[in-house]
């Protein structure tokens, strides 16, 4: 979060708050409802993530075609691309998210760690469809704020919880898919023991998405038998030769 801010504080000033809200206004604003819907659907969905490296895993993608990538998921039948656009650990780049955005349909997530709207401007303004919004954190005014801005925009949200008390906290601001995060993010263990244990939090009317650490076909069928909607998946894509096979 201190490395975002930092960021921020560099982007404010190569273009202005103001400039960018008149740039992001004046898209069309699509209706966000499609795309919840769409993950509702009895199919089990797949997030397909554009990941060149991670804190807990280093560099993933040595050669790192992040538009090759992002066709091969499209052809795969992703239901939606997450493009990483978090530069300090991630490596990612919102240009990377601008450049797929122009050539692949599929709709995009913004994934960075959203503490201000105008990282919420920027995501509609570079193309994408979906942001991440983090409620550990956030405070609830701005997990509330920040979804209904990105609503406004035509955005849907994912708001990542960990825990019986995020979600609830999730839930109270209206969230619609709900995100729980497989990797312990203290010390990186990955265990699916929390999707099953949260699954039954979330209405039938919210998309449950179980997020990291499937590293096997049998990983998202495992998943898919605990009733979640979607599976969000980066490492295992990024290195999967056949990614059809994955996805399929
Ligand atoms: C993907 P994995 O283990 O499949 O590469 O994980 C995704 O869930 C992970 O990148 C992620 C993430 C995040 C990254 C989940 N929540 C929040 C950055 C910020």
């Amino acid at each position: 979060v201190t490395a975002t801010k930092k960021r921020l504080v560099v982007e404010k000033q190569q273009l202005p708050l103001i400039e960018l809200k008149k740039q992001a206004e004046s898209l069309p604003v699509m209706n966000p409802n499609q795309l919840y819907q769409r993950f509702l659907s009895p199919m089990l969905s797949i997030i397909a993530e554009v990941k060149k490296a991670s804190p807990s895993k280093g560099l993933i993608a040595e050669d790192f075609d992040y538009l090759a990538i992002a066709k091969e998921y499209e052809a795969a039948g992703a239901t939606a691309i997450s493009v990483l656009t978090e530069p300090d650990y991630f490596l990612g780049n919102i240009d990377y998210l601008k450049t797929i955005a122009e050539e692949v349909p599929t709709p995009l997530l913004r994934k960075d760690f959203t503490i201000d709207p105008y990282m919420i401007y920027q995501a509609k303004v570079a193309g994408a469809r979906m942001i991440l919004l983090i409620v550990a954190i956030l405070s609830d005014e701005e997990l509330s704020a920040y979804l209904q801005l990105a609503h406004s925009l035509g955005l849907a949200v994912l708001v990542e919880a960990h825990d019986e008390e995020e979600i609830n906290r999730a839930l109270k601001v209206g969230a619609q898919m709900i995100g729980v995060n497989n990797r312990n993010l203290k010390d990186f263990t990955v265990s699916f023991e929390n999707s099953k244990k949260l699954r039954h939090l979330i209405p039938e009317d919210v998309a449950f998405v179980a997020e990291s650490g499937v590293s096997t076909v049998a990983d998202i069928q495992e998943l898919k038998k605990l009733g979640v909607n979607a599976v969000l998946v980066g490492e295992a894509l990024m290195k999967a030769p056949d990614k059809k096979g994955f996805i399929k």
